[in-house]
């Protein structure tokens, strides 16, 4: 049974008062008043602060990592794309431990083309009604659409389609890729497990990377990928996520400036939202609900959230100056659309650092009534949780000018 979880705000009048933590404020106390000293010293103490605390450290690229396309078939989609399914062994001496990245790429375009990626929930073959996808066989959530014991199953061929349109992608010109979380991290408790297990200096330290950190270091092997890939043009990649894929997204996004743009939706508490809010999911909850997503070191902060020196703002800023859009929508309160917007809204000082536009407005904007400067983006759309096709209007205009 879960230990009793501290009840969550959702009236924004219990909201307490707050100070986030300086993004723009050396550790020695000095301002950063360049893109030049932010670059080389402020982010740097940021993602030190944030892996320590929060998500866990990271190993480097593996050395002995190896990548075998084992599908190729130009007839995909009709004959609009080339399917590519590629498995990514982390270490050659432990092959059973993997990912596989699911490709298409539109036949139209001749030169290297763009791309945009994100994980999926519960295998690939969720991505698209297409037979050749290879199931997974990891584990996969009992909740999961068609799973059995834990097993991917036919019945789950095409149940994300709408999540990541990758036909839409195709016809608007970009690659698409994605890869299942859990090949490189099972969504449940055990920091020690899959690709935690290929690192066992790591084991029982209070820093060791979490499942969050996992599959943003999964992110990063798959970008290892595509630097090889010469259909793909490896200097845009979108970077995309949904919830707490979302979250995977912007951590990987904000650590691998290799990531030419992030996009995340509704990604909430240890995503886009700010902590210090306290509104919605509360960092109790998700320390004892999801205790595998991030560090040990970052229960201490279930009930003091006032003590946390970092909130999610530094995430986000981290991303600068590369184009980042936030999506959320206004029924989705255990994410807390406004912490969503206020946090971007503290990230704009380092955009504005490199000379770029900070928001136009100070408050969440209306429902539906979308938001794009230079290099950044928000919307609060109506209804619930989820990703819609509203969702991808916007990002794809967002896209479109700015990849
Ligand atoms: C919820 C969780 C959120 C969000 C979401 C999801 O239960 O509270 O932080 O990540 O799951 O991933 O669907």
């Amino acid at each position: 049974m879960l230990a009793s979880v501290k009840a969550q705000t959702l009236e924004e009048s219990e909201v307490p008062k707050y100070t986030l933590p300086a993004l723009t404020i050396l550790n020695n106390g000095k301002d950063v008043k360049t893109a030049k000293v932010w670059e080389s010293k402020r982010r740097d103490e940021i993602i030190s602060l944030l892996k320590n605390e929060m998500y866990g450290i990271m190993p480097k690229k593996p050395k002995r990592m190896v990548f075998k396309v084992f599908d190729m078939d130009s007839t995909a989609i009709n004959g609009k794309a080339t399917r590519k399914q590629v498995r990514v062994i982390f270490d050659k001496k432990a092959d059973s431990i993997f990912m596989d990245i699911l490709i298409y790429i539109p036949n139209k375009i001749k030169q290297p083309v763009p791309l945009i990626l994100g994980l999926n929930f519960a295998g690939n073959q969720e991505a698209l009604n297409d037979p050749k996808i290879k199931i997974t066989e990891s584990w996969v959530s009992k909740k999961s659409k068609g799973a059995i014991k834990n097993k991917a199953t036919e019945a789950s061929r095409g149940n994300a389609e709408d999540v990541f349109p990758i036909e839409r992608m195709i016809d608007e010109g970009y690659a698409a890729a994605t890869i299942y979380a859990g090949d490189i991290d099972p969504d449940y408790l055990d920091l020690n497990n899959a690709v935690q297990s290929l690192y066992p200096k790591l084991q029982n330290r209070k820093d060791n990377f979490s499942t969050i950190g996992a599959w943003a270091w999964g992110l990063s092997r798959a970008m290892d990928y595509f630097e090889k890939d010469k259909q793909v043009d490896e200097k845009r990649v979108v970077l995309t996520g949904l919830s707490r894929l979302g979250k995977a997204a912007l951590w990987a996004g904000a650590l691998d400036q290799r990531f030419a743009m992030v996009i995340s939706t509704e990604s909430g508490k240890g995503g886009d939202a700010l902590f210090k809010r306290e509104f919605g999911e509360s960092v109790d909850r998700i320390t004892k609900v999801f205790p595998q997503w991030f560090c040990l070191n970052f229960d201490k902060y279930a009930n003091n959230v006032s003590q946390m020196p970092f909130d999610q703002h530094m995430v986000l800023a981290l991303v600068a100056p590369r184009p980042l859009y936030i999506g959320t929508a206004i029924e989705d309160l255990n994410e807390d659309p406004k912490g969503e917007f206020l946090s971007l809204k503290a990230a704009e000082l380092v955009y504005k650092l490199f000379g770029f536009n900070g928001l136009p407005i100070n408050q969440l904007p209306k429902v539906n009534q979308p938001i794009q400067t230079d290099k950044l983006g928000f919307h609060i759309r109506e209804g619930k949780h989820g990703i819609t096709a509203y969702d991808w209007h916007n990002y794809f205009v967002f896209i479109k000018s700015r990849l």
